[in-house]
């Protein structure tokens, strides 16, 4: 961690990162709620909601897109991924390098690490190639942190997402996204295992305004640095109305009430 690395895709030190890579992990399926959502356009144009500190998207959309973009949303190049379509034990492919997602204007790196994977140890080197070289280019580094594999049996425990910040830290990244415990107590155990660096919440598969903006209250109020999130933006009909009660709570310490109202 190096402390002010994030400072492009972070807002008085909380970020708010808009994820777009659901058609590599999930595949076209996720769209389906809300079809405009296949053009990466369409998503691109929900980034340039002032709420939204960096859009996270693969190589080929960020080729295509971002150079419309690239004066309205900053870029989180997300390196590694890998589909559905994958039954082995959790692993991902690097998809560009460094060099080429600054070449493409990124502001920061984003990295899957599977923690507890038969593939642990290929993933943490491929991640410190990665991180070395974003701090060649003074790019933040973003971990995607979760643990899972054939050791493990619950991938949310608390003591399993404890583990997945902690090891952000140890590894080197600047913020590391976790999926949330379940509790506040839990998410508290995760910001404070990891030190200074910072912890963002990982948004989940679509639930109810209310539901997800308690979350999120809960999680901030644990010591979170905001929130990356897809599905719960994107599947909605009107996801500027979501991103106003998000930003409500994130930045400016609404209560889900308020937010529900913004
Ligand atoms: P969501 O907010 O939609 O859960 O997106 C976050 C994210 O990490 C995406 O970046 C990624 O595509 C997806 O979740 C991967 O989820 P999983 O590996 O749990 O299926």
């Amino acid at each position: 961690m190096i402390p002010g690395a994030d400072s492009a895709i972070t807002r008085d030190g909380k970020a708010l990162i808009l994820a777009y890579d659901h058609g590599l992990e999930h595949g076209p399926v996720d769209f389906e709620p809300v079809p405009e959502t296949t053009d990466p356009a369409t998503v691109f144009d929900v980034a340039t909601h002032g709420a939204v500190t960096a859009v996270a998207v693969q190589k080929g959309v960020a080729e295509a897109y971002y150079p419309s973009y690239e004066d309205d949303v900053s870029l989180l190049a997300k390196l590694n991924g890998t589909s559905n379509l994958w039954m082995g034990e959790p692993d991902s492919s690097v998809n560009w390098s460094v060099d080429y997602a600054a070449e493409l204007g990124a502001d920061a790196i984003g990295f899957t690490v599977y923690g507890g994977s038969n593939h642990e140890v290929e993933m943490f080197e491929e991640f410190r190639q990665a991180q070395e070289a974003a701090r060649d280019h003074d790019m933040g580094v973003v971990m995607w942190s979760y643990p899972r594999g054939q050791g493990l049996k619950d991938d949310t425990s608390p003591g399993t997402i404890a583990y997945a910040s902690r090891l952000g830290l140890e590894l080197g990244a600047d913020i590391a996204k976790v999926k949330y415990p379940g509790s506040a107590d839990a998410m508290e155990w995760a910001v404070d295992s990891a030190g200074d660096m910072k912890v963002v919440m990982s948004g989940g598969s679509k639930t109810s305004d209310e539901a997800f903006l308690s979350t999120v209250r809960e999680a901030m109020d644990a010591g979170a640095n905001g929130l990356a999130v897809g599905r719960n933006v994107f599947q909605r009909e009107n996801p500027e109305a979501i991103l106003d009660g998000l930003e409500a709570v994130i930045f400016e310490d609404a209560s889900v009430d308020e937010a529900l109202a913004a």
